[in-house]
């Protein structure tokens, strides 16, 4: 029988504890010794992930095996990081070449460092269609389909216990203004390839956070709704997912959003936690720092932010090494956006997270409807005014047709027709400005849903 799976979500502040514990209540002074010098980082306020831990967060790096024997690179890696992604060595072609042959030695080796160091592992990726071996770009069908819940029952059991979180799926939604699927040998599968996957994951590692992760979604559009709306569903039928990776690559042609908070909290407002997973921007000087410390901000302002991951320790580890995306020079010296992104660790300067009330009390309400052939799902803000809110309750007339299939964060008064939402036990006080949001599923179509707001 197998181990129990070990829970990986404990905050890093608890390890630290923990490893100080080891410390004091040693008796050797060899393992005394020994553990000091397993610990990663100096005091809390000086490193990434000691500020980090302080404020209830990790923060982490994308980490390659074949360079995990570059002191400069190792050094940096255990002195600033708390969590680690490996690069490119968990993803499919690494990990079964040729079918039914599984190959972990890299993985293993940046598992390994991790462990010894005491950093925790973001598993990346169980299904994508990118980075897939030849034998499987060469399968369709139920043929690949099995091929892929073997690959994820695999590679999360030989895993199980030791990954924080998963990223089970990868980048599976179109870009643009189509807000579908993309297209790939997976999702030719048939479109519960995503929930299959996640049951699967579930079953092999049940300790893991199950996360889906894509990029072009770090602000609210249409790539970033559709996701919104199969999490949604997800949470509404019980499939298995606990985490929203976005992963945040920005430069010149994809700024930070001007609503990458409101995106992030959104998503956290249905239930899951959220991370930024791969954190790169391109850019020098201050230019580049500030958008650092806006990122770690967005972070910090939402409670369900669990974590930031860089995409790379130095400009010259990254997959877009001309575009100098990250908080290292090439030579390991901190860059200003290092010292940016400690300084918002930190807690300077945190701008206000709530929006200016409306006018004249009571509340406001704003609807964004995400549609399909034959069904909806809604999300509407609530906007406490200046007396801010004991209660609030938002109606809503359905149009003919329209039925609700799922309700979270508030409480329907029925089915169809005229709805009133009133708010739930934890989101009924609002102060003035503050924000909540609530969203359901419906049969039928939107039409035009105009809200009205009344606070008590
Ligand atoms: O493209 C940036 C990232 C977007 N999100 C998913 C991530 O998994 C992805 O990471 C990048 C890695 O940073 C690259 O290192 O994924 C690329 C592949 O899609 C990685 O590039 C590949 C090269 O294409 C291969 O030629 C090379 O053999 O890295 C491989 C290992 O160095």
């Amino acid at each position: 029988m197998s181990n129990p799976p070990v829970r990986q979500d404990r905050p890093a502040r608890a390890r630290t504890g923990r490893r100080l514990a080891l410390v004091l209540t040693a008796t050797g002074v060899l393992v005394a010794g020994a553990t000091i010098a397993l610990a990663p980082s100096a005091s809390a306020g000086t490193t990434l992930a000691a500020s980090a831990a302080e404020r209830g967060r990790y923060f982490g790096t994308a980490v390659a095996a074949n360079k995990l024997s570059d002191a400069t690179y190792v050094g940096i890696l255990n002195r600033e990081f708390d969590m680690v992604t490996p690069e490119n060595e968990m993803k499919w072609d690494a990990t079964e070449p040729s079918q039914n042959t599984f190959t972990f030695g890299n993985a293993d080796r940046i598992v390994a460092s991790a462990q010894a160091n005491g950093q925790r592992v973001r598993g990346h990726a169980l299904a994508w269609h990118s980075q897939q071996p030849g034998w499987v770009q060469n399968l369709s069908g139920s043929a690949l389909r099995s091929a892929m819940v073997n690959h994820i029952t695999r590679v999360a059991s030989y895993y199980r216990g030791k990954i924080y979180a998963w990223d089970v799926v990868n980048e599976a939604f179109a870009d643009g203004g189509s807000g579908g699927r993309r297209d790939s040998n997976l999702q030719r599968t048939g479109n519960d390839w995503i929930e299959v996957a996640f049951r699967t994951a579930r079953a092999a590692d049940p300790g893991a956070k199950l996360c889906y992760n894509d990029y072009n979604t770090d602000g609210q559009n249409a790539k970033s709704n559709a996701v919104y709306a199969m999490v949604s569903d997800f949470k509404a039928r019980g499939v298995p997912i606990d985490c929203v990776g976005f992963q945040s690559h920005f430069n010149a042609q994809s700024p930070v959003p001007a609503d990458y908070q409101a995106n992030l909290q959104r998503f956290a407002d249905l239930g899951v936690d959220v991370q930024i997973t791969e954190l790169d921007i391109e850019g020098s000087g201050t230019a580049q720092a500030d958008n650092y410390a806006r990122v770690v901000r967005a972070c910090l302002a939402v409670s369900r932010c669990t974590g930031i991951t860089v995409w790379g320790i130095r400009d010259s580890d990254s997959w877009r090494a001309s575009g100098t995306p990250l908080l290292f020079d090439a030579a390991g010296n901190k860059k200003p956006a290092y010292t940016a992104t400690l300084n918002a660790l930190n807690g300077g300067s945190t701008p206000p997270t709530t929006t200016p009330p409306p006018a004249g009390g009571g509340c406001s309400a704003a609807v964004t409807v995400n549609a399909w052939n034959g069904g909806f799902v809604a999300t509407v803000r609530v906007t406490a005014g200046a007396g801010g809110t004991d209660g609030w309750a938002v109606g809503l007339t359905l149009p003919a047709g329209a039925a609700l299939v799922n309700t979270w964060n508030a409480t329907p008064s029925g089915p169809s027709g005229a709805v009133q939402f009133r708010n739930v036990a934890y989101n009924g006080r609002l102060t003035a400005g503050q924000t909540t949001e609530f969203g359901f599923q419906a049969n039928g179509s939107a039409g035009t849903l105009t809200p009205s707001c009344t606070a008590s």
